[in-house]
């Protein structure tokens, strides 16, 4: 974690007492000492710390070449095949899901398997926005302000064994609160996907825990999501419960969208010159204003991470 300047709270004018930083300063400083029993005995204080999370401060690293998509429209154009194959009925269908508690497992090749509950994992890594492009597969895409944290923080955190070559990610398999798990039988749930470990620490792979300054909603997969922008949006798995560390590949589960022979490798990252068995992916489709904009490699985020597949 980054080195954190410990401000003196209580030395904090009475003006700016109830200011975002004051509060996060003030976790910070719990953490810093330790002091999480006296979190635990102010509810109340903490739940104002949590929603002084957001909105995160913009990291000015990540620039888009568009503006930012309708809010509107990412929360309501949704692939999420535990609900509903309908894009528009996710957002309705995933108000069953049951977010609060959460806890996710991270577990396999490290020292101790660790089980975070998301307050926790947000008081340990501090969130920032990042505005990220989202390209799926199906040829369509937005412009997104993420709120999260590296995927690499947590890694640092948990410090897996150098065996580690892979990092899976497994959804929930809940039926009862999500109708397209019911009703699709034959899919091998829970749904999930992986990376290698290369990836999985390159600075742009992200978990989200917020977007457009706010908690994710259901739909875009709260409380916790994937983001990896280089590749389909189908690598980036929502509603995580489970990460683990493994030294091989799994077979099966990998996504709806392999398994279904949907036309993707492994890595699945953008690129303009392979079709997809059905269509071409030199274009695509920005959700909002309908513009068309030819494909980018890796969908523009060459300079991060073309490295990681260049060929001896
Ligand atoms: N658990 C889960 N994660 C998932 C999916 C899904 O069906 N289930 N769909 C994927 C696909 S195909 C895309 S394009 C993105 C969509 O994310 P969004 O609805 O937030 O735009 O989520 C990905 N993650
Ligand atoms: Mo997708």
């Amino acid at each position: 974690m980054a080195h954190i300047r410990i401000p003196k709270a209580w030395d904090i004018p009475e003006q700016e007492a109830t200011s975002e930083h004051v509060y996060l300063n003030r976790r910070k400083f719990l953490a810093a000492m330790g002091i999480t029993a006296a979190v635990q005995i102010l509810p109340r204080r903490l739940q104002a710390a949590e929603n002084s999370l957001y909105p995160a401060k913009r990291n000015p690293r990540f620039l888009l070449d568009r503006t930012i998509t309708d809010e509107k429209a990412v929360t309501h154009y949704n692939n999420f095949i535990e609900f509903s194959d309908e894009k528009d009925q996710v957002s309705v269908l995933a108000s069953g899901l049951q977010t609060d508690p959460w806890t996710v497992l991270v577990s396999g090749l490290i020292d101790r398997a660790q089980t975070f509950d998301i307050p926790k994992l947000t008081r340990l890594i501090p969130l920032e926005e990042r505005l990220y492009r989202h390209r799926c597969v199906e040829g369509w895409s937005m412009a997104v302000p993420w709120i999260g944290f590296p995927l690499k923080a947590l890694i640092d955190l948990v410090r897996p064994k150098p065996e580690a070559k892979y990092v899976r990610f497994l959804s929930f398999y809940r039926p009862d609160e999500a109708p397209g798990q019911k009703r699709m039988t034959s899919y091998p749930w829970p749904y999930s996907d992986a990376l290698t470990m290369a990836e999985a620490m390159n600075e742009l792979t992200f978990l989200a825990t917020g977007l457009y300054g706010h908690e994710l909603p259901k739909q875009n997969g709260a409380p916790i999501r994937l983001v990896v922008p280089w590749k389909f949006g189908f690598k980036s798995v929502k509603s995580i419960v489970a990460i683990e560390f493994l030294d091989f590949l799994p077979k099966k589960p990998l996504t709806y969208w392999h398994d279904s022979s949907y036309g993707s490798d492994f890595f699945a990252n953008v690129d303009p010159q392979v079709m997809h068995p059905r269509w071409s992916q030199a274009t695509e489709r920005l959700i909002g204003t309908g513009e068309v904009r030819p494909t980018l490699p890796y969908n523009g985020y060459g300079a991060f991470v073309a490295h990681l597949y260049a060929k001896p």
